[in-house]
């Protein structure tokens, strides 16, 4: 049903109640009102909500056409997406720029954003962009998606952000607060009840709304002409409504219709959807009526809805995996996903799969329509990558042409850490509870790809900083990339020999002008963040350091500074209490992780001078210097305690009396280490190795070459000779 359309109410709705009793429970209805069980529920509702022709809508909102106009949006020559209007000329995505103009003069144009070469934002160009010296930005595409999503969230608890354009909602709570308000007789009664059968004619509000598949009953019945309708909405009757499921996919189409009209009110967006019991069934239907309108799968007609498909038609069973299927269960080309179901037990299907019994079960629920699978909060990040491939005629050539794509790129991934903090941003606010609510994700690893026009492929990787501020990374992007992008020109390019034998490093130190410094013609050059991690305030660099360049005091001061606290006042305490007695605390490991990553975050922290000295970008200033401070208080009490709890148990280690032989080791182990941790403020013995390679070789060996000994816990010892190091340097030994 079209947003656009007015509803006008029809009679009272009979039911066709079958039972005494309904066959679902108070349970499965109360599961509805959990967010982490109602897609479980037999009456559970989902929507896949899909925006039409999505890139042209945008393009055609952002020029303010009507929706008549045919519009596409195009990228160099190909169509990326092919408005409505324009469908009805036969243009579509296969099309070209001119075949698609021959079928349709008219056709209006709409090419995407796009980035010049050596800027960081994108802008829409006056005519058509030149491909050789700009870069297509998918941003203004990604911003509308963000916004269309924060409307899906402003009326539903919980959205899964499927792809660019497409959500899936969970309606749980909206149907049973709906159904509770109408049946209030649903309030009572035990889990373990049977829910009542329904009333014979349903509340004349409750009325359908797109288009409901017929279930196989239902088709028969109009075969036979047993069914006549005046009912203008359904003219061959109107559909079952048996029990409670149907009643809450019913209510499910209103609820979908109301969001798709508040998108329309709103933002001027026409979608399609589906409205089924879980996410497999909801994204066929919502791909089954387009554009505009809606389609509802009630539980008794999903085996006849599933009838339209194939295997490979299903989420996940597109490609490899579909045709691995079907090859193993001999299933003939011409047939659908029915005959699977019609042929197969589970034990058959599980006979084929006999090394995957999960996949078997999969398989199973898949053709019965009863996969159901969670709405997650997130996107997991795995990786982002901007790129950009050079026409022929067009290769890079020079160092700085290939800098300003590397500043290009690193725009690029800027806006899309953006749009992932406002993700988790939007996943914090909301109202269901999330193990993972507030995390924020930061890359570990940037890498570039690179190739020549004589076929070369390289690629170098190298690790980053963690920043909670954007504007920080953006900038430490820009910098490593430049960087490593030298590190890969140097030694795979020859550089030196396109330059008279001076090498990059030369050439730079006597300030050529970087449009004269010559590399080996790039085909394509891509930039790549990954190896996200979650990162919390202790594995930020900038919660200490405060967002700007113009904070001086450099995270290693400021840690100091919180370490001198630490021993400052452990001192004046062992002046007071000579012999302090020792409290039997243990410090979990959860602790001793924390004091890992303050004392790596703290390592890091001398890189930071050398990562950042382009100019500032930062907006926020202020709100970063109050969460540093705070954070900072924070910590130093924390440390401070966690430092003398460290002492404590080493001393209470001391004390434990044993008779045994390996007491007696561990006690002179723990005596020597103590003694040890006592005369940091002494000792300066610098590390040699990063952290890293000396845990890995602690792990690997669980010998420690330092104190040359055995270890039996690598981790554990590795943090003991990382609060030495870093306190030999904070006492500047
Ligand atoms: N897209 C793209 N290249 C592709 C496929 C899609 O750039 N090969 C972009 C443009 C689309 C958007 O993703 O507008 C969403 O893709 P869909 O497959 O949902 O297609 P549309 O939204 O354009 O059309 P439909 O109304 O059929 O969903
Ligand atoms: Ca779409």
């Amino acid at each position: 049903m079209s947003v656009k359309q007015e509803f006008s109410p029809g009679a009272c709705l009979a039911t066709t109640a079958a039972y005494s009793t309904s066959q679902f429970t108070f349970k499965d209805l109360r599961d509805l009102n959990d967010p982490s069980l109602s897609y479980l529920s037999p009456l559970s509702v989902i929507s896949l909500i899909d925006l039409n022709a999505f890139f042209a809508q945008v393009e055609q909102l952002r020029l303010g056409l009507p929706v008549e106009t045919p519009v596409v949006c195009v990228q160099w020559s190909t169509l990326i997406a092919v408005s409505y209007a324009a469908r009805k000329f036969g243009i579509g995505r296969l099309d070209t720029l001119q075949s698609a103009k021959q079928k349709c003069p008219n056709l209006v144009c709409a090419h995407a954003a796009v980035f010049k070469k050596g800027e960081s934002h994108w802008a829409y160009t006056k005519g058509l962009p030149n491909q050789a010296t700009h870069k297509v930005s998918l941003d203004p595409y990604r911003r509308e998606s963000r916004k269309i999503v924060k409307i899906f969230q402003q009326h539903c608890d919980l959205v899964e952000k499927a792809s660019v354009d497409e959500s899936y909602l969970d309606l749980g709570r909206l149907v049973y607060k709906k159904l509770l308000s109408l049946f209030p007789l649903l309030a009572e009664g035990q889990d373990s009840d049977y829910m009542p059968s329904l009333p014979d004619t349903l509340p004349e509000e409750l009325q359908f709304r797109g288009v409901v598949i017929k279930s196989t009953e239902e088709e028969n019945l109009i075969q036979n002409n047993t069914i006549m309708s005046l009912s203008q909405q359904f003219p061959e009757g109107p559909p079952t409504i048996g029990d409670w499921d149907d009643v809450c996919m019913l209510i499910g189409s209103m609820i979908v219709l109301d969001i798709r009209k508040a998108l329309y009110d709103e933002m001027g967006y026409t979608t399609s959807a589906g409205i089924a019991s879980n996410k497999q069934v909801a994204k066929l239907a919502g791909g089954f009526k387009k554009p505009d309108n809606q389609c509802v799968i009630r539980n008794r007609s999903t085996y006849s809805f599933l009838n339209n498909f194939e295997l490979n038609d299903v989420t996940s069973m597109g490609g490899k995996t579909g045709d691995f299927v079907l090859q193993k269960l001999r299933v003939p080309p011409d047939k659908g996903i029915s005959y699977i179901r019609e042929n197969f037990t589970l034990e058959a299907i599980e006979e084929e799969f006999n090394d995957d019994i999960p996949l078997a079960k999969k398989i199973y629920e898949i053709v019965r329509g009863n996969h159901r699978r969670e709405l997650v909060n997130r996107m997991d990040v795995k990786s982002m990558m901007s790129r950009k491939n050079f026409l022929a005629k067009h290769p890079v050539e020079t160092l700085s042409d290939a800098d300003s794509w590397i500043k290009v790129f690193a725009g690029d991934l800027y806006n899309r850490m953006i749009e992932l903090d406002e993700e988790n941003l939007r996943l914090s606010m909301s109202q269901v509870s999330n193990k993972e609510k507030g995390v924020i994700k930061r890359p570990k690893t940037l890498s570039i790809n690179l190739g020549t026009s004589s076929g070369i492929r390289r690629s170098k990787q190298a690790q980053l900083m963690q920043y909670s501020s954007l504007d920080r990374l953006w900038e430490h992007f820009e910098q490593i990339g430049y960087r490593i992008l030298r590190d890969l020109l140097e030694t795979i390019t020859e550089t030196a020999k396109l330059n008279g034998g001076r090498t990059l490093k030369e050439l730079e130190a006597q300030s050529l002008d970087p449009r004269k410094i010559k590399v080996a013609s790039i085909s394509h050059l891509s930039l790549t963040i990954s190896n996200f991690i979650k990162a919390n305030d202790s594995s930020l660099i900038d919660s200490y350091t405060g967002n700007t360049e113009t904070d001086k005091e450099s995270a290693q001061a400021k840690l100091k500074q919180m370490f001198d606290e630490v021993n400052k006042s452990a001192l004046e305490k062992q002046e007071k209490e000579p012999s302090p007695a020792p409290q039997p605390r243990i410090i979990s490991s959860e602790d001793k992780s924390y004091i890992k990553k303050l004392f790596d975050d703290f390592q890091m922290s001398n890189h930071i001078e050398e990562a950042s000295k382009s100019p500032k970008r930062s907006e926020n200033k202020a709100q970063g210097s109050s969460m540093k401070t705070s954070s900072e208080k924070h910590d130093s009490k924390y440390i401070k305690k966690l430092f003398e709890d460290y002492q404590t148990q080493a001393s209470l280690d001391l004390t434990l009396k044993s008779n045994s032989g390996i007491q007696h080791a561990k006690e002179e182990n723990t005596k020597r280490k103590l003694d040890i941790f006592q005369s940091l403020q002494k000792r300066q013995k610098p590390q040699s190795k990063s952290t890293d390679d000396f845990l890995n070789t602690l792990l690997q060996t669980m010998y420690c070459p330092q104190c040359k000994e055995e270890i039996d816990n690598a981790v554990e010892h590795n943090d003991f000779h990382v609060a030495m190091e870093i306190s030999n340097r904070i006492n500047g030994h």
